[in-house]
């Protein structure tokens, strides 16, 4: 996880050794959803999975944060744990933007206290600063002071990626070798005790957050509404009038995030249960039409998923829908 521009689908890209995922060429953001991949390090299966990143240029931070909420709960209800969270902070930036704090706190949220013992802080880019490494370890010591300085007193580790291969891979094979497998507070939140994101702490950041915005937005509109009864000339007025419209539009959003902040989750999940169930029963008829036709080979990996469908069907029948997830995902 980590700003938009950090370098996360990169680091994964340099873990996979391929350009799987799509990195940013522009100005604007680049991922759009969720997306992982697995791969062997070790002779251990692991899952990588990129997300969108916060202050995307295209996605509001409530539609992010709905995006990773979703997705992590997913992974609870299929009972899959995690071994690490990664944020990533690009070492050439050298501003600290207003937006990078909010951030960094929502993401300390998302994690909470205990999670944060699951993290690792790694700075990226660190081959753009190869001529200006006492300028980057300035400003490294500077994240570590201050902007990163929570989450690291807190258990987080640290690290450096100079975008190769060799440093991506040595970060996570550090992390492997703890062997730790943990669920995050929200994920049982969301999934055992139906909250909205608004009642996450992660989302009561980001509703602050939204609140002061609203605010700043409602006096910006009083202000231009008082110019304009004072404006004489046209153009004066055009002008006011265009500054009025995109003002009023940034308060649309705001509010439109806070609604989205609302949203529930557990309806959402029992409509997609219901819908998978169906969908296993219907291929419960299948299996029978394709078992006749079927050659010895095929037949025993057909069974296999036949008895595998069943015991996810049974399981859900006694209100755990956790196989369920796994086998139709
Ligand atoms: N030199 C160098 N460039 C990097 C490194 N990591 C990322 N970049 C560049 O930084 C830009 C953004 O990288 P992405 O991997 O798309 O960043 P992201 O965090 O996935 O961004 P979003 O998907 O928008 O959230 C791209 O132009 C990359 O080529 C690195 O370690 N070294
Ligand atoms: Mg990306």
């Amino acid at each position: 996880m980590g700003p938009t521009g950090a370098g996360k689908s990169s680091f994964i890209n340099t873990v996979l050794g391929t350009n799987r995922f799509k990195v940013g060429e522009g100005l604007g953001s680049e991922t759009k959803s969720v997306q992982d991949e697995l791969l062997q390090i070790d002779g251990r299966l692991v899952r990588l999975v990129d997300t969108p990143g916060f202050d995307d240029t295209n996605l509001t931070d409530t539609q992010v944060l709905e995006m990773i909420v979703t997705w992590m709960s997913v992974q609870y209800k299929q009972k899959t744990k995690f071994a690490v969270i990664l944020y990533l902070r690009d070492i050439t930036e050298f501003r600290m933007k207003g937006s990078d704090v909010t951030n960094v706190r929502m993401f300390r949220a998302l994690c909470g206290t205990k999670g944060l013992e699951n993290v690792v802080v790694v700075t990226t880019k660190w081959n753009l600063m190869a001529d200006k490494m006492g300028v980057a370890r300035g400003r490294e010591e500077e994240l570590q002071s201050d902007y990163l300085k929570l989450m690291l007193s807190s258990g987080a580790e640290y690290a450096r990626h100079d975008g190769t291969s060799n440093s991506s891979r040595a970060i996570l094979r550090k992390i492997l070798r703890k062997n730790k497998a943990f669920y995050l507070d929200f994920q049982r939140e969301i999934v055992d005790e139906g909250k909205r994101l608004s009642e996450i702490e992660a989302g009561r950041v980001l509703q602050e957050q939204l609140l002061e915005l609203e605010e700043k937005h409602t006096a910006n509109l009083q202000a231009l509404s008082d110019e304009l009864a004072q404006a004489h000339s046209e153009k004066m007025r055009e002008a006011l009038e265009e500054q009025r419209r995109t003002a009023a539009e940034a308060m649309e959003n705001a509010k439109q995030q806070q609604r989205q902040l609302e949203n529930t989750f557990s309806e959402k999940f029992a409509e997609q249960e219901k819908m998978f169930r169906k969908m296993l029963e219907n291929l419960r008829g299948e299996y029978e039409e394709k078992l006749e036709k079927a050659s010895d080979e095929e037949r025993e990996k057909l069974l296999k998923q036949q008895a595998e469908l069943e015991r996810a069907l049974k399981a859900a029948d006694k209100g755990d829908s956790s196989l369920m997830w796994s086998v139709v995902s």
